[in-house]
């Protein structure tokens, strides 16, 4: 509201609020600028999450309940400006799951979309549909919407990965189903790496079913860290680095060439040694993983220092100036495709 009232009106207009209120009424001129926002204005805050002290945690959560009885047991990275929601950014969540030795995170299915970014131990695996893919560090292991999956730990050593699901996106829309299957583990439908050889090559079968092509079916699960890795490296030779983003690759469907899943991009950036980026603002908060290097993110005058395996939040159009003290390479993911979809994607390149 802009204009000055009198001071009759205004006290009128309260008495006015007051009875409107018991039948869900209210007036949207009292609440207009904060709904229609010139610009993004998220409560979400700029957070790193330290990867040596998650894990210790972690560790001790693993010491006090077992896969099976948490069904999933993960340390949730909670945005300190959204408390309560579990949330990351508004649209997406963030966790650190464990998995000991000899242990199955049983297997179910929901409308979440879920990818895994192993950040260390080697040798356990996901299976999707009854598909294994054994997961190395730095491997993206996708779930997609309603997949069944299940995880296990056959190696002789803790495995830890970020889960990164849509969990706020389907909860917004009420959208939310889930299913257990009756046993731990699906049964084995295709021998590991299957779905690897059909589609692993940026090639698609041209056989198939109308239902394989359906738009948005994501048949393609693990991206392994030694192939993204060499794409990334690749791209490096090619050229000069992009100003803003550094050298940078996004995950891709090979069905369709979109993004990874719906409602999630994924990507890797490679920032040389020494570089600065410009800075640049947009509309999709994200989710950093530190792979590789040392350096920092320049976010509102704050410089935040990336080590190794950190996890860094940036919300919706915060501008970031990133610096590599050493080579440095980060994955990320983010809501970038569902705001395309929707036509809210914007950002700002300084
Ligand atoms: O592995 O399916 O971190 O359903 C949160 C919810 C992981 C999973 C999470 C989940 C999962």
């Amino acid at each position: 509201m802009s204009a000055a009232l009198s001071n009759d009106a205004a006290s009128q207009l309260k008495a006015l609020y007051a009875e409107m209120q018991p039948r869900s009424l209210y007036p949207l001129w009292e609440v207009l600028s904060a709904l229609v926002t010139p610009k993004p204005r998220s409560p979400a805050q700029v957070h790193r999450w330290s990867y040596a002290d998650a894990r210790d945690y972690l560790l001790r959560a693993g010491d006090l309940i077992s896969a099976a009885q948490a069904e999933r047991r993960v340390l949730i990275m909670e945005n300190p400006g959204l408390p309560g929601t579990s949330s990351a950014t508004s649209s997406l969540y963030a966790g650190l799951q464990l998995i000991l030795p000899g242990e199955i995170a049983p297997c179910h299915r929901h409308a979440q979309c879920a990818l895994r970014f192993v950040m260390e131990g080697e040798g356990a695996f996901t299976a999707v549909d009854g598909e294994k893919a054994v997961m190395r560090p730095f491997d993206l292991v996708l779930t997609p919407g309603w997949q069944w999956h299940d995880h296990g730990n056959t190696s002789t050593q803790p495995m830890i990965w970020l889960d990164g699901l849509d969990i706020p996106t389907v909860l917004h829309f009420d959208a939310s189903f889930a299913e257990h299957l009756p046993t731990a583990a699906h049964p084995e439908t295709v021998p590991p790496g299957d779905t690897a050889l059909r589609y692993g090559k940026n090639m698609r079968p041209l056989r198939g079913t109308a239902a394989d092509r359906r738009q948005g079916r994501q048949p393609l699960f693990h991206y392994p860290y030694a192939e993204w890795r060499e794409s990334l490296l690749n791209l490096a030779r090619t050229g000069e680095p992009d100003p803003h983003f550094g050298h940078a690759l996004e995950f891709i469907n090979p069905a369709d060439g979109g993004a990874v899943m719906p409602t999630i991009s994924a990507h890797v950036r490679l920032l040389p040694g020494g570089f600065t980026s410009r800075p640049r603002a947009s509309t999709d908060g994200t989710i950093f993983v530190v792979v590789e290097g040392r350096g920092s993110a320049r976010v509102e005058g704050q410089d935040i220092p990336l080590e190794e395996r950190d996890t860094l939040v940036i919300p919706s159009w915060r501008e970031m100036v990133l610096q590599a003290d050493t080579d440095l390479v980060l994955f990320g993911y983010s809501d970038r495709v569902a705001q395309e979809k929707l036509g809210l994607f914007r950002e700002l390149r300084g």
